[in-house]
């Protein structure tokens, strides 16, 4: 049955995994039995990390709110990306991060092959409508052969993923609250974006789309 229909009847009806690569898999509505537990914890690590506006190398400043939790967390400044274990804004560590979020991470990832992943960061994302993430490679982290977990709350987005030039097209994956998506392999480096954030308002996360990546990233 195709999703469109499903949609009439459970916007949120767990379907099967869609391997959108050979090592890349959507695995919808994964996180929605976890929700309940992370919006609390998600909460807490806002409030020890605030959300911020990273300034890229170039003297940008990106629309999506950034923060992190973990042993390293993903930063950029007029120097340049890196991984770093202190938060720049209170020169104190990240947050740590919620086990919670480490056991949905560890059993997507099992479920895509990668059966010892062990992330030490976790990037959030925090998208407004209107705001997008242009097309990029993520690879700052030292081990290409570890996955990337990603879990998709809030707002529903339009995810691009292309191959692995710039030039190459895309495709388009629709991601909606408590989507997993789980990249390893020969799909670790493709370039991937969002599209601009749709207004819309979610019953528990308002007019926002929060994404959280886990990575092993030292
Ligand atoms: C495919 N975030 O934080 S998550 C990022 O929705 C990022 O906020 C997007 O790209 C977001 O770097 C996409 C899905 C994702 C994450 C990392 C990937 C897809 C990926 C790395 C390689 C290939
Ligand atoms: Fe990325």
């Amino acid at each position: 049955m195709m999703q469109t229909e499903l949609d009439l009847f459970n916007p949120q009806d767990p379907l099967q995994p869609q391997w959108v690569g050979n090592q890349a898999v959507l695995l919808p509505g994964f996180a929605l039995p976890q929700v309940q537990a992370l919006l609390p914890v998600l909460r807490e690590v806002v409030a020890q990390a605030p959300f911020r506006h990273m300034v890229t190398p170039g003297g940008l400043k990106m629309a999506v709110g950034l923060t992190n939790c973990g042993a390293l967390g993903w930063v950029s400044d007029r120097q340049g990306y890196r991984y770093s274990p202190v938060d720049p804004l209170s020169n104190q560590s990240w947050p740590v991060l919620p086990e919670v979020l480490l056991e949905l991470a560890n059993r997507a990832a099992a479920l895509a092959g990668f059966n010892n992943f062990q992330a030490d960061a976790c990037l959030i994302n925090c998208y407004r409508p209107g705001n997008r993430l242009s097309l990029h490679q993520d690879r700052d982290e030292r081990d290409f052969t570890q996955p990337i977990v990603s879990v998709s709350l809030g707002l529903p987005a339009v995810f691009l993923f292309g191959g692995h030039t710039r030039k190459e097209p895309t495709q388009r994956i629709g991601l909606r609250h408590g989507d997993v998506l789980v990249w390893g392999g020969e799909d670790r480096l493709r370039y991937h974006g969002v599209l601009p954030l749709k207004p819309g308002a979610h019953p528990l996360l308002g007019n926002l789309r929060i994404n959280l990546t886990l990575r092993k990233a030292g």
